[in-house]
């Protein structure tokens, strides 16, 4: 490892440690190359569940979805999250790098361990879906390279915490660190206990791929496996909601209404996020109904409490930035003079809005006990956590990538006019897919399922017409996801590769502690900025409104689920 240097980036006066800026670069990059190999997949899931299509044969079809699904929620989003971890300490709070050699061996775990579990997939026999349950069994080489993977991202969080104590020894901030940073080492101290999680139960599963134990209960498999699967897309929402901070600071000039109260809804979520993962076990027998109805209906909402509060406080901070630049006319003129032609804004607007109304409605309607038996295991599914995974956590990466270009990887973005498009094309065609893949999941279409026809088999089932004609849409929003996605990756690797060389600010031996006058200095400092945000109030209650209908209608579909009479 050379000596490390500063460089202060002329654009957003960020300043940026030679070992973590290369550290950003190769984790980011990585994590388009999985998202590149997650999305050719997709085509592949998409034009099998499209009827008319139908292409894929059911094993390919499994195996493609095996892969798609680990490809994307695991590799593409935790490989970036690394990247982002580096940036929120390291960057954010001008410090060097801790242990950048150890940061590099966690790297090398992560990149071996995704390699082996994708070979694996692909040759076949491994097909277990990403929740990979018992007693289905996968290859050893399956699970051996998810556990490398998995070590591999919590040396990353450790060499996060290290650089912490790098700043706070260093002296380079004043006062609490930024709650960008803050928001980090929730989403760290989260991924820690969902590591391992992860490792208590894929350990064993790997002792009984290899014929060492004879035995992994299904249900106790299904109960820890989803303390990590719950809890990881904890760390997302995160990660995701730091970055909105991160936007709204970098794109405004915004500080939160109230730090306080940004700081405490992080918090909730490290308090409840294990309870709230009690509604992926709400078909389960084994655990009581007064259990889940406790866990789903009352300790959940603490968490969603704390999403609500972000998707109030941002845009709310948006406004009151916006305000005091003199967009004081009516309710929105501070929002229709948001700079909808930069994709760094968009992309994470239209991925709040859309995480909120889509993936968070929809998330309570089946996170309630009652209600879930009228969607569990349908299509419906997938449609939310694509809201949430997909518009939530990957539309921000990407518009925090759009920022990137210029000030971690100093080059002019190629193609700025596709670049304003992307967000849109990319955000509201998943908006368009994850809508229809509720409304089939409301008809009963099955996820993870190859064939809706089920032709050949003993008993038929005859779909009401409607339920192929969702799912032609959502074939056809897939294909326009796709685009939206392909046409992400072009810009930033296309930029990467071809773009301008841009000044990236001299290197020096010494750091310089955070200065007040950065553009980006917002995202770095620590303040409120009080509280009057009538617009956001307004949107505020029609979501409020949206939720109670929504709620209430399914409701209603579940009491016509059995007559009674
Ligand atoms: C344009 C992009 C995408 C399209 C068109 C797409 C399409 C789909 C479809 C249709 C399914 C459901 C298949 C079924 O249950 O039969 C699926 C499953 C899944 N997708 Fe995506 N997807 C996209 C992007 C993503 C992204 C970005 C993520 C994660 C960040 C993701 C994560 C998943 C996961 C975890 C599953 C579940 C796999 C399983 O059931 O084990 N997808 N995808
Ligand atoms: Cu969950």
């Amino acid at each position: 490892m050379s000596a490390t240097t500063y460089r202060t980036c002329p654009r957003s006066g960020l300043q940026f440690e030679s070992n973590a800026e290369t550290l950003m670069v190769v984790n980011a990059v990585t994590a388009v190359v999985a998202l590149l190999v997650g999305g050719i997949l997709a085509i592949g899931v998409v034009l099998t569940r499209w009827p008319a299509v139908h292409w894929l044969a059911a094993d390919t079809f499994y195996m493609v979805l095996t892969a798609h699904g680990i490809d994307m929620l695991i590799f593409w989003v935790i490989f970036f999250e690394i990247a982002v971890l580096y940036f929120a300490s390291s960057t954010l709070l001008r410090c060097r790098l801790a242990t950048p050699r150890i940061a590099w061996l966690g790297f090398a775990l992560m990149l071996i361990g995704a390699v082996m579990n994708n070979l694996t997939v692909f040759q076949g026999g491994s097909s277990v879906m990403m929740t990979s349950y018992v007693p289905m069994m996968a290859s050893p080489y399956f699970y051996a390279g998810l556990i490398l993977f998995a070590v591999g991202a919590l040396i990353g969080c450790f060499v996060f915490f290290g650089t912490l104590v790098v700043a706070k020894r260093d002296k380079t901030y004043q006062g609490s660190v930024p709650l960008v940073t803050f928001g980090a080492i929730v989403a760290a101290i989260i991924a820690v206990f969902t590591i391992a999680s992860g490792a208590i139960i894929l350990i064993p599963t790997f002792f009984l791929s290899i014929g060492l134990i004879d035995q992994v209960d299904p249900l106790i498999y299904r109960t820890i496996w989803w303390a990590f699967g719950h809890s990881s897309q904890q760390i997302n929402v995160a990660a995701h909601i730091s970055i909105w901070y991160a936007v709204a600071a970098i794109a405004f000039g915004a500080k939160p209404m109230s730090e306080r109260v940004s700081r405490g809804a992080f918090l909730l979520y490290i308090l409840f996020l294990q309870l709230a993962s009690a509604h992926h076990l709400l078909a389960d027998p084994g655990v009581s109904t007064a259990w889940k109805v406790v866990n789903t209906s009352y300790f959940m909402y603490f968490a969603v409490l704390a999403s609500m509060i972000h998707g109030l406080t941002i845009p709310g901070a948006i406004e009151v930035a916006q305000r005091a630049k003199g967009y004081n006319n009516g309710l929105f003129e501070w929002l229709r003079k948001a700079p909808w032609g930069n994709p760094v804004f968009s992309g994470m607007f239209i991925s709040l809005i859309g995480f909120g109304f889509l993936g968070g409605i929809s998330g309570v309607m089946m996170g309630t006990e009652q209600l879930n038996m009228i969607i569990h295991n349908t299509i419906y599914v997938p449609g939310h956590f694509h809201a949430t995974v997909v518009v939530g956590t990957t539309l921000t990466f990407m518009a925090l990538t759009y920022f990137l270009i210029p000030v971690l990887f100093k080059r002019e973005m190629i193609h700025p006019g596709l670049a304003k498009l992307q967000p849109y094309m990319f955000g509201l065609s998943m908006y368009f897919f994850c809508l229809v893949m509720m409304g089939a999941g409301t008809l009963g279409v099955p996820r993870r399922h190859w064939d809706l026809s089920f032709a050949g088999a003993a008993m038929a089932y005859e779909w009401p017409g409607a339920a192929y004609l969702m799912m032609g849409l959502v074939g056809i929003g897939g294909v326009a996801a796709i685009t939206g996605g392909g046409l992400y990756i072009y810009i930033t690797v296309g930029s990467l590769l071809w773009g301008k060389k841009l000044d990236g600010g001299k290197p020096s031996a010494h750091f310089t502690p955070i200065p007040v006058s950065a553009p980006s200095a917002a995202a770095q400092s620590y303040g409120s900025a009080g509280f009057a945000a009538p617009g956001t109030f307004v949107l505020a209650m029609v979501f409020l409104v949206s939720f109670v209908l929504y709620y209430f209608i399914n409701w209603k579909y579940l009491s016509q689920v059995w007559g009674l009479s």
